[in-house]
């Protein structure tokens, strides 16, 4: 057979092959909250579909474990822990916009992490345990402080002056450029024909290419980066003022709820990617430094933190650290 009815031949099994996985991981934007018109295969009455290093997602497990309601734990992978298992047709089954994490009650799925957070809150309401205060003004402030921690999933990194949810993306980056490295090509190549939002794959090849010395060189990156630190700064300042004029221990006080869940996940994204260091140095942090103590002291934080540590991100987190401790420019670039 000549080499061009081989070509030929190899062309049109890639379109057919591309054409039917087109329509399989077809993706769209999703609505918040219960979606009674879905139901999906179930075994137990809570199952979760999470990721480790998922901001969005240690939210929803904080909730489980501080609800103590059981579930059914589905790890799905996202690239920067090893595949786009996210865009896969059995995860786009379970929630058409390939984002984690799901919370799949009696079979109906429930999107976005604060209406999980919400929806876990009610449902142990019944059974006499909450994370809601009943006084409506708290309320009010509990949702500002759940909001503020909120990753958009429309533009997760827009109003990053507005919401500290916004900067968490772009603080990120030094774990992205660590833990790609050891993340094969070919499986990024997975999300550039298939992820529904090429930027994203895209900004990965690029930053496995470039590596962790090279993050600061990347010009439009690195103010990205900057802006969110300066913006963070500000977002823990008042955090800082909070925790002081409440009382502590917690953000409204002597309740622990929902909005304290939120920054469990927020706090120790900037713990591993080495910024709460840094702003509880520059800013002089101490009741948010105390606060996140006390918050690593619950029992939540065990079951859904500590038993879920992925061992890529651990590595990412130490290759990290080694890189800022090794390379003044780095370290200059990111800190001064
Ligand atoms: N607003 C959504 C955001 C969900 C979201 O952006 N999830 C990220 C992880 S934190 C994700 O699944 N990313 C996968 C990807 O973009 O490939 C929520 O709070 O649940």
């Amino acid at each position: 057979m000549s080499p061009v009815v081989l070509i030929a031949i190899a062309l049109a099994v890639f379109v057919t092959w591309y054409a039917i996985e087109a329509i399989r991981r077809r993706s769209h934007p999703v609505k918040g909250g219960l979606q009674t018109n879905i139901k999906l295969p179930y075994t137990e009455e809570f199952e979760l579909y999470s990721n480790e290093f998922s901001h969005c997602s240690r939210k929803a497990r904080l909730v489980m474990a501080e609800l103590a309601v059981p579930y059914k734990p589905h790890m799905i992978s996202l690239i920067e822990c090893g595949t786009y298992e996210n865009i896969r047709p059995q995860y786009l089954r379970v929630n058409r916009a390939g984002l984690v994490p799901t919370l799949v009650h009696n079979g109906n799925p429930i999107y976005e992490s604060d209406d999980i957070l919400t929806y876990v809150s009610e449902y142990a309401a019944k059974e006499g345990k909450s994370l809601v205060p009943t006084d409506p003004k708290l309320q009010a402030q509990m949702h500002e402080w759940i909001e503020n921690a909120t990753i958009s999933s429309d533009d997760p990194i827009g109003g990053m002056e507005k919401a500290a949810g916004a900067c968490i993306p772009p603080l990120t980056m030094p774990l992205f450029f660590t833990s790609i490295k050891y993340i094969p090509f070919h499986r990024i190549a997975e999300g550039l024909i298939f992820h529904p939002h090429k930027v994203r794959p895209i900004m990965f090849m690029g930053i496995k290419v470039r590596g962790i010395h090279g993050m600061m060189k990347m010009g439009p990156l690195s103010k990205m980066i900057l802006r969110a630190r300066d913006a963070m700064a500000q977002h823990l300042v008042r955090l800082n003022d909070q925790l002081t004029n409440s009382g502590g221990p917690w953000i409204l006080g002597e309740t622990h709820s929902l909005a304290d869940v939120s920054w469990t996940a927020l706090l120790l994204r900037l713990e591993e990617t080495g910024w709460l260091a840094h702003f509880v140095e520059t800013q002089g942090l101490d009741a948010v430094s105390g606060y996140y103590d006390a918050l690593k002291q619950r029992p939540s934080w065990t079951k859904a933190i500590e038993n879920h540590r992925h061992p890529i991100i651990e590595q990412a987190t130490v290759d990290f650290h080694e890189a800022v401790n090794t390379n003044d420019a780095l370290r200059a670039a990111l800190y001064s």
